[in-house]
């Protein structure tokens, strides 16, 4: 297994200029014809490296004669070009025929069956299943696609770009002929054909260019499409509005399918969806549902920018696009919704699962340094931590010298294969910010602490903050060096009042540039000693340290001006109330939630109109991932049993404040906009205290029933299963046979059986894994019921008698011949062992240990794995 490097980048020796494929579409046997036209750039090089895997090869041309000077091995051809000489040693022409079997792809990479239609997805590496092919996204080509298969069977032929040719066959077949004007990498090109219904509409752009939008999804589903047709407008409006950008083609095509790896997929022109992110009505979507659709879809648009027509130079720079398209979308969700509820979710997600990749084996920097398989580097630390590291950019710019930057950065690399570099440069030469210590973040991995303690003088009114920083080692990188932190904070005093930044009379950026191990900043004209608000709104994607009392967060809950900042205290207060009830709990003694805490809570509560969803959010308890993250050793199983205590002390101290607010709150037809989820979220909420306490039974029967829409059913039915109700099972029933036919709906309640609180709740999946509306080979709902399973149950996954681990072993061992892919996905939780006590480490390096033994183990797997253990 052959790890590749980032310091060991070649410019190409070869590219491929025009790629005329021709496809004969029939899932048992496809026909694929590749005619490139390859030019020569390394007048040195005398034989041309082909990658290729998982097909069966027919024939090679060149120049149009037989060819058979080549060596094949599993994953490429070499062609020996010793012989060419003079002008087609310069330029020459490949034909290449393969033969494919799209119907037994199941890794759902290339070319495969979904359903009754066949599609591709090419990013990363997925292009060189189809045929052999200079597969890396720094060789743009154009491409011409002539598809041609049964027209009844698969009425909708798509490709990248323009329809510039169609037509009939006499054998009941029919062809279509698609040209992308765009040079693009290959990892861009997709296809699809089969039988849908379509939803158009179009957008005129601010240029006047009139582009007609299609969605495509499955029959039958045309009422669920309006949503992500909406959203497709929004985006396209907003990112001609914040960032300047238009869209450049004449149509733009989006196809939903039910067979998909990942999200969705940005290939230029045809965005293929998985299904999940683009079907959605009232009935069979939430609130939730609804927002993830708007937010991938706006993704992807947002990629024709970021990512397509500025690709990747290589995939060690995927933070180049995929970090600045996630910053995008972020923005655009806070533009066009709460901004600080979309940051808030935004550091929930990452403080959560960020965190944990770096501290888990597979630690790495935004821009990986080595990479075995490129599918196990689509992670949250390039996306998520991505984002963050491109936020920072934002905060020390500023949002005028941002845009000044992104300008730069598309005017200098349009139609190119990209750097992060190159974009950190852009910024710098844009704006006159020196970003020499800033460019660290790509390289460095692991999480930053910054530990902060505080002086006060009172006569003297000056106040000092003393912060300094580390980065602990990291799995990959041993030793670290001080990064630029940007700290942005505020100072109240105990009545709640910020006081302004001062030093020596003159005004102080609220934002402070840490750069070194440590630096004192000293604010003056501060009459009382402050509560220091720190890394307000999440200003760096670091931990902080600052030893809080449980007054000082109770202030910034109650007075901060700043809605992150309050959220951020609570989490802080829900944490030290955990440990300490932790101990309590360890030590058999009773266990008292803090009245003090408790309180504030209800105050929280009492005032709800004031801001509906930052309620919701605060008094939201934390997940079980969520409080494990703050141990260097996790307890999965005290930890759930002390926040279950927590939830049912909450349910049980504010109940008539539950209850009220749950009748308070009236909404009349479903309708989707930031005031109505705000109140469907706090009443859910509401009802799932409820659920704890003996009304709970007869109110989310009620609210079951009652329901004219999929957040209200599926909040009772989640409350009814957490708090393991007498309505439960009626209700579960109740659901499956309204929605057994619908997958989609169906992983809702996978994911309910799945995280049940119950003892024999393993057993239960291991059950569900034969249901009629389960599908191994359906990535959706394999996470839908094993997913929820490992990683939103860890009190049952982590049982310490090992039946978790060995449920999981087993699934893995199947899915390394299937889907590794989503394998590696799903090995995440076992690999993560050494935040375990010893037992548990013991058999989940057994697990890990009988896996690394598989015989043919994909090397999505092998990376993780050996990674682990090594
Ligand atoms: N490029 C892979 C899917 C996405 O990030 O949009
Ligand atoms: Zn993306």
């Amino acid at each position: 297994q052959q790890a590749k490097y980032r310091k060991n980048y070649r410019t190409p020796d070869f590219t491929i200029t025009h790629l005329s494929l021709d496809f004969q579409l029939d899932p048992k046997h496809t026909v694929v014809k590749a005619v490139s036209r390859v030019e020569r750039l390394n007048p040195e090089a005398t034989s041309l490296r082909l990658d290729g895997h998982g097909f069966q090869f027919a024939s090679i041309k060149l120049n149009g004669a037989e060819f058979t000077a080549y060596q094949q091995d599993k994953e490429s051809l070499t062609l020996d070009l010793t012989e060419l000489c003079g002008e087609s040693a310069v330029q020459f022409e490949l034909e290449i025929i393969t033969y494919l079997v799209p119907a037994e792809n199941t890794s759902l990479q290339g070319l495969y069956q979904s359903g009754e239609g066949i599609c591709t997805q090419c990013e990363a590496e997925g292009f060189r299943q189809i045929t052999y092919m200079l597969d890396r996204p720094d060789v743009l080509a154009r491409y011409d696609v002539t598809i041609t298969a049964d027209k009844s069977k698969y009425p909708y032929l798509l490709s990248n770009g323009n329809r510039i040719a169609q037509g009939d066959l006499a054998d009941g077949r029919h062809w279509v002929q698609w040209q992308d004007p765009f040079p693009k990498p290959c990892y861009l090109f997709a296809l699809v054909a089969g039988d849908f219904d379509l939803l158009q509409d179009n957008f005129v752009t601010k240029s006047g260019r009139n582009v007609l939008l299609e969605l495509y999804v499955d029959r039958g589903n045309l009422n669920r499409a309006d949503w992500a047709m909406r959203s497709l407008k929004k985006s396209m409006k907003w990112d001609e509005d914040r960032f300047g950008l238009e869209y450049d083609l004449d149509i733009y095509m989006i196809v939903a399918v039910d067979f998909f790896n990942m999200g969705a997929m940005e290939n230029k022109g045809l965005n293929v969806f998985n299904s999940k992110f683009v079907l959605a009505n009232p009935q069979t979507a939430t609130d939730n549902d609804y927002l993830d659709v708007e937010r991938v879809i706006a993704h992807e648009y947002f990629h024709n920018w970021t990512g397509n027509r500025v690709t990747c130079r290589d995939w060690f720079q995927l933070s180049l696009k995929e970090g600045l398209t996630v910053f995008r979308d972020q923005e655009f969700s806070s533009d066009t919704g709460s901004r600080a509820v979309n940051r808030i979710n935004n550091v929930q997600f990452l403080r959560t699962m960020q965190f944990a990749e770096d501290a888990s084996p597979m630690s790495h920097p935004i821009r990986p340094e080595k990479v075995l398989e490129m599918n196990n580097f689509y992670t949250v630390t390039v996306y998520e931590k991505g984002a963050e590291v491109i936020r920072m950019m934002h905060t020390l710019l500023g949002e005028k010298r941002f845009q000044k930057g992104m300008q730069l950065y598309i005017a200098e690399n349009d139609g190119k294969a990209a750097t992060c570099e190159d974009f950190v440069s852009a910024m710098e030469r844009a704006s006159g910010v020196d970003l020499t210590q800033f460019r660290r973040w790509y390289s460095q991995s692991g999480t930053p602490e910054l530990t902060v303690t505080d002086s006060y003088d009172e006569k003297k009114h000056s106040y000092k903050l003393i912060v300094s920083q580390m980065t602990p080692p990291t799995a990959d990188q041993m030793s670290k060096v001080n990064l630029h932190i940007p700290l942005k904070i505020a100072l109240y005093n105990p009545k709640g009042m910020p006081f302004t930044l001062l030093k020596n009379g003159e005004l102080v950026d609220d934002v402070l540039n840490i750069t070194e191990s440590e630096q004192i900043f000293e604010f003056h004209d501060i009459t009382s000693r402050p509560v220091p608000a720190l890394l307000c709104d999440f200003s760096a994607p670091v931990k902080l340290d600052y030893d809080y009392s449980p007054e000082q967060l109770i202030t910034l809950l109650k007075f901060a001006q700043n809605e992150f900042v309050r959220w951020d205290a609570v989490q802080m207060l829900f944490s030290y109330e955990l440990r300490r009830l932790l101990e309590q709990y360890k030590n058999a003694q009773q266990l008292e939630f803090s009245p003090q805490i408790l309180t504030a809570l209800s105050q929280v509560l009492a005032n709800y109109q004031s801001n509906i969803e930052l309620t919701t959010l605060i008094l939201t308890l934390p997940k079980e991932a969520e409080f494990a993250e703050q141990f260097k050793v996790i307890d999965p199983e005290n930890i759930a049993i002390v926040r279950d205590i927590m939830q049912r002390t909450l349910a049980e101290n504010l109940k008539t404040q539950w209850l009220e607010t749950y009748n308070q709150i009236r909404l009349e037809d479903y309708q989707i906009n930031t005031q109505d989820i705000a109140k469907r979220g706090l009443r859910n909420l509401c009802l799932h205290y409820l659920a704890f306490t003996e009304l709970g039974n007869a109110l989310v029967n009620k609210h079951y029933l009652h329901a004219n829409n999929m957040t209200d059913s599926l909040a009772a039915l989640s409350a009814a299963c957490k708090a393991q109700l007498a309505c439960r099972d009626n209700l579960m029933a109740d659901f499956e046979r309204k929605w057994h036919q619908d997958g989609l709906v169906m992983d809702k309640w996978f994911n309910l059986q799945a995280t049940r609180p119950d003892d024999n709740v393993l057993l239960n999946v291991q059950q569900l894994m034969d249901h009629p509306s389960f599908n191994f080979n359906n990535p959706n709902r394999l996470r839908a019921l094993v997913g929820s399973f490992i990683n939103q149950n860890p009190r049952a996954f982590h049982a310490v008698d090992g039946s978790g681990y060995r449920f999981l072993t087993e699934i893995l061992i199947n899915l390394n011949k299937t889907n590794p892919q989503v394998a590696a996905r799903l090995i995440e939780p076992l690999i993560r062992f050494r935040r375990y006590d010893s037992q548990r480490q013991q058999l989940m390096k057994r697990a890990l240990q009988r896996l690394f033994e598989v015989e043919n183990l994909s090397r999505d797997l092998y990376e993780k794995i050996e990674k682990a253990l090594n």
